[in-house]
């Protein structure tokens, strides 16, 4: 076949293509929010419980989800136990503990830092980042002095259970830690009272990954995405996987189209599972909430939870899985 008539082809296919996603979008998501259903969170991992709660009195009390989200994930920041997000968090190769977060809220602003070291709350970085510049993402040495600029002070995150399990790692005792045995990044979504909702991701990443890497969890669309009109998502686990897809991003889109939330987040895992390489090599989960206060979530393997707590519950979440094991 020439070229041409490739062309010509492809377009043909790409059209009935075209036609079949136009029919599908008849049931375009549209939101009718109940009072039952906001304010609501959900948050990723049994940490996301703690982090809800904290974020529900604070939604009961009129706060707006940017700002919910924003002390939601502090308290697991600040929490010395979680190995994977800021303090605590296991560190780079290089013995560096090196933090990625985001922030979207409901009017489609973003702020981001990767690579952000010394600052025990990279989710507040992320959000000076979007309200006091420019920009949506700032990086290593530059973030830092942004971060000290507006006032957070450096502290070395580094803790002796976290050295100790790098040491051990550099002396060849411990494997390589992939996200899936690691996996304590927080992703936490909420609606507020108005409606509105926003999210954030923090995480220290991919324990002593090589020195300069940088996950999905700031890259708004992989880690993270918010539409308002529609609704949330975000990632935990092999980041590179979630940026390849454009993971979060292909969620809220799937939702526009009228998928549920957790048929969004199935979509999202077997599309990433049939076009990867790496199958079965790790874990990868997201989790979703729609304008309604629908939520949902959908991981590669199994032992993903994510938080759910309304006004006077809450509960953890066992998520479907794709692989048994
Ligand atoms: C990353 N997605 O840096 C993060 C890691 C993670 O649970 O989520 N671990 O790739």
């Amino acid at each position: 076949m020439n070229r041409k008539k490739f062309i010509i082809n492809t377009g043909i296919i790409g059209s009935a293509l075209l036609t079949k996603n136009v029919s599908a979008s008849a049931k375009i998501f549209s939101p009718a929010v109940s009072s039952t259903t906001k304010p609501i969170v959900i948050s990723t991992w049994s940490h996301g419980l703690t982090a809800g709660k904290t974020a529900m009195e604070l939604l009961k009390s009129g706060s707006t989800s940017l700002e919910t989200v924003e002390k939601g994930i502090n308290v697991v920041e600040k929490d010395p136990s979680i190995t994977s997000v800021g303090l605590g968090g296991y560190p780079d190769a290089d013995g560096n503990v090196t933090l990625d977060a985001s922030i979207m809220d409901w009017k489609g602003n973003a702020g981001a830092v990767a690579y952000l070291q010394n600052i025990i709350t990279p989710i507040s970085v992320a959000r000076m980042v979007m309200e006091k510049t420019k920009h949506i993402l700032l990086a290593g040495a530059g973030a830092l002095e942004f971060a000290k600029s507006k006032g957070f002070e450096e502290k070395n995150l580094l803790t002796d259970i976290a050295k100790e399990k790098w040491l051990k790692w550099k002396r060849g005792k411990a494997e390589l830690i992939s996200p899936h045995l690691n996996h304590d990044t927080i992703g936490l979504l909420a609606i507020d009272k108005m409606g509105n909702i926003s999210g954030g991701v923090s995480t220290s990443g991919w324990a002593f990954k090589l020195p300069g890497r940088i996950g999905d969890s700031p890259i708004i669309g992989a880690g993270l995405f918010v539409d308002n009109e529609v609704g949330a998502a975000c990632s935990t686990g092999l980041g590179e996987e979630a940026i390849k897809s454009a993971g979060s991003f292909l969620i809220v889109e799937k939702m526009r189209d009228g998928y549920s939330p957790f048929e969004a987040c199935k979509y999202a895992i077997e599309r990433i599972n049939r076009k990867t390489s790496n199958r079965h090599k790790f874990q990868l989960a997201f989790i979703a909430i729609n304008k309604n206060g629908e939520v949902g979530s959908y991981s590669l393997r199994p032992r993903f939870e994510f938080a759910k707590v309304i006004s006077n519950s809450s509960e953890l979440i066992k998520s479907e899985s794709l692989y048994s094991k």
